[in-house]
């Protein structure tokens, strides 16, 4: 059994890039309060600089997703130029069809063709803004549901939800993809149009070979195998993308590996195994909210906390694990699983950042930076973000 951090695995954790989201850096809350947070950015420009602050200190990174309508900026290219100024890129595009008036009874599924044809064109939208900032992936989560039994026909709402992907699909060029993106429930209590990874990979698979699933680590159903739909989806060649964070009831939010550490070094010894990691196929993606903790700390916990289980998962021991598999060795198999697990590599971490001028311990180099006091002091008025109801 070794428990040692290797050369090896330290190029292979050097390799490791982690979206981080816009909105993360704005205030959020519940539908009961919003916080507001000192300091919070008050245009997509400075979500970005807060943004570059996390890759500055961990190097983990070097890409932001944006969100549209929350990011829309007159001039794409300045804010894709600002973004590669402070040293990151900008990353996946985010549609919102689930913030307006007309998409009540929704968007790309929606009954009404007008509806349905302006849910359509925020898309054609959205790829234009890709050609601008260089972004690859375009990413579809969609509100769209019912509330009430008999309430729609949810047959007629898959057809047309296919419908409505072919346009979109059709106007994607070269390298840019789709991933769509699927939620057990919230905000319809009923029926949700995309619900589960299979209804995300029928429809994305009679588009395409560059339409994925996008898996969100907190639309499922407590206790579903999580790492068992990633093995499947990797199998299949159809996982396109993670919206990492954590949840210990619903559609938490929470920093990633915060709920359920152990949950989460599953899903990566599953995508170790099925060849997901550092395999640009496969999008690594933050999508969390900081409701009541610092915006930028929170990003920098969780990018961090996805490297130690990424290191953790990279320790299991393959060969003994297999031989204990393969001989029907139940106890023994899960004490080689157990033993990647519980492996503290932290201090390793720690070491080999420094050895690559890092600050060994991010959380600590960010708070001596006097960063967070800059922007307390220049910025008033900060923007409300995203979501949080
Ligand atoms: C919806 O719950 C979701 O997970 C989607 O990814 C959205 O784009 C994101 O949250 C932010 O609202
Ligand atoms: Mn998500
Ligand atoms: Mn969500």
């Amino acid at each position: 059994m070794s428990t040692q951090l290797t050369p090896e695995h330290f190029s292979t954790l050097a390799q490791q890039a982690i979206e981080v989201p816009s909105w993360a850096y704005g205030n959020s809350g519940t539908r009961f309060k919003v916080f507001s947070t000192p300091g919070t950015p008050r245009n997509p420009f400075e979500k970005i600089a807060d943004a570059a602050e996390v890759h500055r200190v961990t190097g983990l990174a070097p890409r932001v997703a944006l969100h549209i309508p929350w990011d829309v900026v007159e001039d794409y290219s300045a804010l894709r130029a600002h973004a590669e100024d402070l040293g990151v890129g900008l990353g996946t595009v985010n549609s919102n069809t689930f913030q307006d008036e007309d998409y009540k009874f929704g968007g790309l599924t929606h009954v009404d063709p007008t509806i349905r044809r302006k849910a359509i064109d925020h898309h054609l939208r959205c790829i234009d803004v890709m050609d601008a900032t260089g972004s690859r992936d375009l990413k579809l989560w969609l509100a769209d549901g019912s509330n009430y039994p008999g309430q729609v026909d949810m047959r007629g709402r898959q057809d047309r939800l296919q419908e409505s992907l072919q346009e979109i699909y059709a106007r994607l060029t070269g390298e840019q993809r789709l991933v769509l993106e699927y939620k057990f429930f919230e905000p319809a209590f009923y029926h949700t149009d995309v619900p589960d990874w299979g209804t995300s990979y029928a429809q994305v698979t009679a588009l395409g070979e560059r339409a994925l699933v996008c898996l969100d680590t907190g639309h499922h159903a407590p206790g579903t195998n999580i790492e068992f739909i990633v093995m499947q989806l990797l199998r299949l060649g159809k996982l396109g993308a993670f919206d990492f964070n954590s949840r210990f009831y619903a559609d938490d939010d929470l920093i990633v590996g915060a709920a359920d550490p152990f949950q989460l070094f599953r899903i990566i010894a599953e995508v170790v195994r099925g060849g997901g990691l550092n395999n640009p196929d496969v999008a690594f993606m933050l999508d969390q909210c900081h409701n009541i903790e610092d915006k930028i700390p929170g990003q920098i916990r969780s990018v961090l906390n996805v490297q130690e289980m990424t290191a953790r998962a990279l320790l299991l021991d393959r060969a003994a694990l297999a031989t204990a598999e393969a001989s029907g060795d139940v106890l023994g198999a899960n004490a080689v699983y157990m033993d990647a697990f519980y492996t503290d590599v932290r201090p390793a971490l720690a070491e080999w950042r420094e050895s690559r001028g890092l600050p060994a311990d991010p959380m600590a180099a960010y708070a001596a930076s006097g960063y967070q006091q800059r922007i307390t002091a220049d910025r008033v008025g900060g923007a409300q973000a995203s979501w949080g109801a």
